[in-house]
């Protein structure tokens, strides 16, 4: 038989999304935690699995993979589910909105987060720059008919994506000031829908994420271990 795939995760950080993935689709894995206070996703050994240094990795039977956007895609297509077939009409959108959460709204959260990565100097600009296109992008995201995902019950690997990041721009980077939810009703939904879903309750629980982790989120308090 062959080894379980082993995320390596800190709660509440990017590795939440294939977590949940993970979890909707039933699969056996392991989690290795990494200690961020120490800069363990730093250190040789992670930086052998990701030369980037971030979070998460998933190591499969053909090595480790990471990005979550490609992991997600790369999760539902060998397991067929969470993503529509590739020879399916529905393709073409799920495809695209994975592609617009990885390369537009989680830099957009990145920038938010750690804007010393990507301002030398005063990292305000940056900061109050990222804050607009958050919101802005969460209108655009709202207010789109193709993003059909948003408003159903079955999981996705879109969803999986996105409730994280909605509890993010709520937690993190001053989301506490001035994010909220409401201003967005069918993300709010969304969200609503997804927190009730087993797979999400199961990853709240092991990750200390709180009774509605994605519409009305309180920082974390993992069991396992620190998030910073
Ligand atoms: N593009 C990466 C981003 C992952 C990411 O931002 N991970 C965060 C944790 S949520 C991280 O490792 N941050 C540490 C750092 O930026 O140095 C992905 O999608 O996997």
């Amino acid at each position: 038989m062959s080894e379980p795939m082993r995320l390596h995760y800190a709660p509440d950080n990017a590795s939440l999304c294939v977590r949940l993935a993970l979890e909707e689709l039933d699969l056996p894995y392991e989690t290795v935690l990494v200690e961020r206070s120490t800069q363990a996703h730093k250190s040789p050994a992670f930086l052998s699995l990701n030369p980037n240094g971030l979070i998460p990795v998933l190591e499969t039977q053909n090595g480790p993979m990471f990005e979550t956007g490609a992991i997600l895609i790369w999760l539902a297509d060998t397991h067929k589910r969470l993503l529509p077939a590739v020879d399916a009409a529905e393709r073409m959108h799920a495809i695209q909105w994975m592609l617009w959460l990885a390369n537009t709204l989680h830099p957009t959260l990145r920038m938010l987060f750690y804007p010393d990565q990507y301002a030398q100097g005063d990292t305000g600009p940056t900061y109050r720059m990222a804050r607009i296109r958050l919101a802005a992008q969460l209108d655009l995201l709202a207010a789109v008919q193709t993003a059909q995902w948003l408003d159903d019950d079955a999981p996705s690997a879109q969803g999986c994506y996105l409730a994280p990041m909605l509890r993010w721009a709520a937690l993190y980077g001053g989301g506490l000031e001035w994010f909220d939810l409401a201003r967005w009703p069918r993300l709010l939904a969304f969200a609503q829908r997804a927190e009730t879903r087993a797979a999400a309750v199961r990853v709240a629980k092991a990750e200390g994420l709180g009774p509605l982790p994605f519409s009305a989120p309180i920082p974390c308090n993992p069991p396992q271990g620190s998030v910073l």
